[in-house]
Parts: C-alpha cells; sequence; structure tokens
C-alpha cells in the first residue's frame, strides 16, 4: 500500500510546476472540480491588487506565540490578540497603547505545536451580554474544547472575564496532537461555525473526514443560544442523516484552521492545509464535500475506487511547495485603506511568509488572478480584521503587522 502510494505521488510531481490550480469561484452550488480558469482579464468593478506594505504595529506590546487578533464588538478601537498558551490580551488600536489580560487560562491549556488556545469569537450582543468563545486544547487531554466566558465588569470599567466562568459547550477528543482546526467564527445568520481538524496523523488514517459520525474533519454550525449547551440550527444540511452528526456544516477537510465570512458578501471562506503536496482555498458552502482524504487540493491522495472529482467540491485554488508548506486562511478585504483592494480575499502560508491577494469573479465563477501581495519574516500564524475591515497578520515571532498600501 505505501509503495502504491509512493508511485502515485511520483506520478503527481510534474503537476506542482503549476504554482497556482484554480477550480474556480462559481455561486451556483454545484459541487464539481472545474478546468483551471485563472483567466487574467480584469473585469469592470474587479479589485485590482497592487504590492502591499507590511507595516509592524503595536511594537510597544510583548506578544508571546500570538496565534489570532480580531477587534472587540461595542468597544471603539479595542483589539484583542489570542496568545497560545491560553491569554487573551485587549488594547487600543494606537501605537503606544498598553495590554490588559482580558482572559487567562493556562493552567487549563495544552500549548505547543498545533495545540493551544487557537480560535476566538465574541458574542455578537458581547456588548450586552458579555460573553466570548474560545477553543483551546485541554490539559492534559488533549482534547478540543469550545468554551464559553463570561466578561466581569461593567461598561466603564476595564475589561477582564473570570476564568471561573467558563461555561464548556462542546468538548471533541483528538486521537492525535495536530489537525485541531481553530477557527471560531459568527456567520451572518447569527450561528457559531466552528473548524475541526481530522484528527491528525498522517492522511487521516481513521478516514474521519469523509465520516458524518464524527465533528472531526468538518466545519460546523451551532446554535449557542438555545438548548443545553447548544442546539443544532433548523437547515444544518446533515440533520435527519442516518448516523450523521447535526452540527456538520460542510465536510471533507484536513485542517481548517482559519475561515472567515465577507462581511459584505456572507461568503465562507477557508484555507484548509494539505498533507505533503498541495495547499487550497475553499468557498464553504452548505453540505459541501470538500474532498479530503480521497482529494489533496485539485490532486487525488487516497481515493482507491476512483471516485470522480466532480462528486466533491474542488478548491478555489490550491498551490504547491513551491510556494508554502501551510495556508493560512485570510479574509475578503473590505476595509477603506487600501485602494483597489476591495472584495480581494487576502490568505497567506505559515512557511513561506507570503501574502496573496486572490481575485475571483464571483459572477462567471473565474478566479481572476491570485497576486503574491506582500511577505513578512517570521511565521504567519493567522490573518485579523478590525472593526473598519482592515487587515492585519500575525506571526509566531510576536509580531503584528496591517497591510497598507504601498507609498511611493
Ligand atoms: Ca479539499
Amino acid at each position: 500500500m505505501v509503495g502504491k502510494l509512493t508511485a502515485r505521488l511520483a506520478i503527481l510531481i510534474p503537476a506542482l510546476a503549476i504554482l497556482m490550480a484554480a477550480g474556480g469561484c462559481g455561486g451556483d452550488g454545484g459541487f464539481s472540480f472545474r478546468e483551471a480558469t485563472v483567466t487574467g482579464t480584469q473585469a469592470e468593478g474587479l479589485p485590482r491588487p497592487r504590492p502591499l506594505e507590511a507595516v509592524r504595529v503595536f511594537g510597544d506590546i510583548s506578544f508571546r506565540a500570538p496565534v489570532f487578533l480580531t477587534a472587540v464588538p461595542g468597544e471603539a478601537g479595542l483589539l484583542a490578540v489570542v496568545e497560545q498558551a491560553g491569554v487573551i490580551k485587549v488594547f487600543e488600536d494606537r501605537e503606544g497603547a498598553e495590554a490588559l489580560v482580558l482572559l487567562d487560562i493556562s493552567d487549563r491549556v495544552e500549548s505547543g505545536g498545533e495545540q493551544g488556545l487557537i480560535g476566538l469569537a465574541f458574542d455578537p450582543g458581547f456588548a450586552g451580554n458579555g460573553y466570548f468563545y474560545v477553543n483551546y486544547t485541554a490539559s492534559p487531554s488533549g482534547a478540543t474544547r469550545i468554551s464559553r466566558f463570561t466578561t466581569s465588569a461593567g461598561p466603564g470599567g476595564a475589561l477582564a472575564a473570570d476564568a471561573g466562568s467558563e461555561e464548556v459547550m462542546l468538548e471533541q477528543p483528538q486521537p492525535y496532537s495536530n489537525h485541531n482546526g481553530g477557527m471560531l467564527a459568527f456567520g451572518p445568520d447569527g450561528y457559531l461555525y466552528i473548524a475541526l481538524g481530522d484528527g491528525g496523523g498522517q492522511g487521516d488514517p481513521s478516514a474521519n473526514a469523509q465520516d458524518l459520525s464524527t465533528l472531526l474533519g468538518k466545519i460546523l454550525r451551532i446554535d449557542p443560544f438555545a438548548g443545553d449547551p447548544y442546539a443544532i440550527p433548523p437547515g444544518n444540511p446533515f440533520i435527519g442523516a442516518a448516523g450523521a452528526r447535526g452540527e456538520v456544516w460542510a465536510l471533507g477537510f484536513r485542517n481548517p484552521y482559519r475561515f472567515s465570512f465577507d462581511r459584505a458578501t456572507g461568503d465562507l471562506w477557508a484555507g484548509d492545509v494539505g498533507q505533503a503536496s498541495r495547499e487550497e482555498i475553499d468557498l464553504v458552502v452548505r453540505g459541501g464535500n470538500y474532498g479530503w482524504n480521497l482529494f489533496e487540493g485539485s490532486e487525488q491522495f487516497r481515493n482507491p475506487e476512483g471516485r470522480p472529482a466532480t462528486e466533491f467540491a474542488g478548491p478555489v485554488i490550491d498551490y504547491g511547495r513551491s510556494e508554502g508548506i501551510s495556508v493560512i486562511g485570510g479574509y475578503v478585504y473590505r476595509g477603506g485603506g487600501i485602494a483597489g483592494l476591495d472584495g480581494a480575499y487576502l490568505f497567506g502560508d505559515y512557511g513561506s511568509g507570503k501574502v496573496w491577494a486572490l481575485v475571483c469573479d464571483r459572477d462567471t465563477g473565474a478566479v481572476v488572478s491570485s497576486t503574491e501581495v506582500a511577505q513578512v519574516s517570521g511565521s504567519i500564524t493567522s490573518f485579523g480584521e478590525d472593526a473598519r475591515g482592515e487587515v492585519y497578520v500575525v506571526s509566531l515571532d510576536g509580531v503584528i503587522y496591517r497591510l497598507e498600501e504601498k507609498q511611493r
């Protein structure tokens, strides 16, 4: 079996010469791989990405292994940064600002490698209820825990959360230490979306990603405002399907570590980290099956029955090892600060430090371009968005960058 797989991979090596392969970004709901449609043409009204400046910001604040940045809703100009070991820091969006600790749960977080406190989502009603949700690796079990915390200080007081306010919403055992997913975000529908990886190991040994009876290898959608501790929203695609978990929104992921919603259109974009050859960006739709572990990006992985690619949702775009090693999904740019970028999807790579802007024509489904717009030193762990829609790059070495228009 191993020999056979190696032979197959060897045959695929010429495909790596193609830097970027594209699967299209059409919104017709057809789950199919498409012919590469990088057209290079520029329709009216589509973004025209140009090189960006990655400007170091908040250099006065010490961040230890930061893995996420987001805006604190209802608190004008307040940002939050997540540190992998289990700390959330908040600070004003200005140089020289001091950081306060919003939460410290390092006593219960297993951190290192792909484990740690790796996801944070503020409740849409945070200003009123003080709720926020985290995704972390529990110590010592290694299980993924999705928990809600409540801030204890009232309006006007310092923002802080008691570590004792934890309410565990969901706990998912993890067979291996890697591929824990991480992202948490509220969709435009008000439900909480959760990324879970395939459970780890090599090649998804238990084939979790295609198995609807496990939450591993999925993007989930839950309602944290109903049920105990949560409810499954009506309209989830696999409710009532035999043996299926109702939480599943989409399946066939290896490690969809970062995803985001386009704040203008509601589109759900995810970066799914590949095994050894292809890193992919997916446009995630309800009930979509993104192919792992039969497909890794646009290539076959373990597909002994030869199931056709047309049964699955192909990546919008995927790239090989010449460009990077671990994709980090970002955001569709909706800020006002960078001309010509509105509507482009920004994403990057943990290993190469490259940042790209992907332009899709959602009317025709064509991938128009994927342009390298910046390069940062250090390992990219995440992108982040402030309240205005400006985009940040978070680096494991403690540096936060804001993407800005290049001054010439
Ligand atoms: Ca895939």
